[in-house]
């Protein structure tokens, strides 16, 4: 009887020593490959990835009849890849499509209203008989009403989620699957600093950044999980104000200007395209976007309220 209980004793104490081994080496593994990666990042602020070709890809750019989707739109045109342009505004969209074919880019153009599933279904089908199997998705039209939370009408808070995310899922669903069947693809995504700071006055459109910034990051944990590991590349910019039509609607504040400018959508674009070029994750504009939204959540949430007072920066809506 004592004899089997030392028996077991002893066995446990060695399944345990085992699993300690094997959680010590894990360790170990994720300690020396986190270095590694610390190396590699610093590596590269002095020799930047080289930028990807864009020769033959297929790009569908949500939103490009104005703002920075168009601005994307136009600097592309000398890409060699092939434009697809979707836009609910379809003056905008047939004006860039002559502005495009001047430039003597390969382009299309579709009025398409992206938060309608059946409508983005039928385009998708016509996409990819017109065109083929997109390899690159720009998903960047989305809508920015700002009033106080019991400002905005019921039926305005159901549109903007179903334009800024709905409207993303449509269309991820239409071209994701051809871009895992072919290993091959890049999804960039205009999200904002909306998708990680909360401000006063855009309660919906910033659940709806948070909520593209949080189904981006479940995504690319999903598809790394995949057992076929698919080689699809992830670019999320998160621009703080940018001078469109957009912001029509709003004076956007802040105290320190030459910190936080507001930015031209050409100079969003030019980032936009480079770091889809470079195959970066993410990318802050202005950087210190990146210091306050994600540094700064480090910080206790008094003291980052009381930045964020300091900082000023809001929007109000123009009554
Ligand atoms: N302007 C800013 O201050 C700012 C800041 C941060 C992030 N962003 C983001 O940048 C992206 C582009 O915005 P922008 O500033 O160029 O705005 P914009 O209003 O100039 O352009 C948006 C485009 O999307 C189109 N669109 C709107 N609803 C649509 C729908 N249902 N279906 C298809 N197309 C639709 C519009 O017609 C327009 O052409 C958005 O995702 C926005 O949230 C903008
Ligand atoms: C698109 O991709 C699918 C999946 O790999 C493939 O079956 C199809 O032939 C492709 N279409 C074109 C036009 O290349
Ligand atoms: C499709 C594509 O561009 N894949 C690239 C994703 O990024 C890695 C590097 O991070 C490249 O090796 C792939 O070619």
């Amino acid at each position: 009887m004592a004899m089997t209980d030392n028996v077991d004793q002893t066995n446990r104490l060695g399944a345990k020593l085992v699993w300690y081994i094997f959680v010590f080496w894990d360790f170990l593994v994720l300690t020396l490959f986190s270095i590694k990666v610390y190396f590699i990042e610093f590596f590269k602020l002095f020799f930047p990835p080289p930028p990807k070709s864009l020769k033959g890809e297929r790009i569908l750019i949500t939103g490009s009849g104005n703002g920075i989707g168009r601005e994307v739109c136009l600097q592309l045109a000398q890409s060699g890849a092939t434009l697809i342009g979707w836009d609910i505004d379809e003056a905008a969209n047939n004006e860039l499509l002559q502005d495009l074919t001047d430039l003597g880019a390969k382009a299309y153009v579709y009025v398409v209203d992206i938060s309608d599933r059946s409508t983005v279904e039928a385009t998708a089908a016509k996409v990819k008989k017109d065109v083929g199997n997109v390899t690159i998705v720009i998903n960047n039209a989305a809508i920015m009403p700002a009033h106080s939370f019991l400002g905005h009408n019921p039926r305005e808070l159901e549109r903007v989620f179903q334009i800024n995310v709905f409207g993303q899922f449509w269309i991820l669903r239409e071209f994701l699957p051809s871009m895992l069947k072919n290993n091959k693809g890049h999804i960039v995504t205009v999200c904002s600093a909306a998708g990680i700071i909360g401000t006063r006055n855009m309660v919906p459109y910033v659940g709806t950044k948070h909520a593209v910034h949080g189904y981006l990051e479940a995504l690319k944990d999903e598809l790394r999980h995949m057992p076929e590991k698919p080689r699809i590349n992830f670019t999320t910019v998160y621009p703080c104000s940018v001078n469109t039509a957009l912001t029509g609607g709003v004076n956007c504040f802040t105290k320190f200007p030459s910190l936080l400018p507001v930015l031209e959508p050409e100079y969003v674009a030019r980032e936009l395209i480079d770091a889809m070029r470079r195959n970066y994750e993410y990318i802050y504009l202005p950087k210190l976007v990146k210091l306050c939204g994600v540094y700064g959540k480090s910080l206790p949430m008094e003291v980052q309220r009381a930045a964020t007072d300091f900082l000023q920066v809001y929007v109000e809506p123009i009554q």
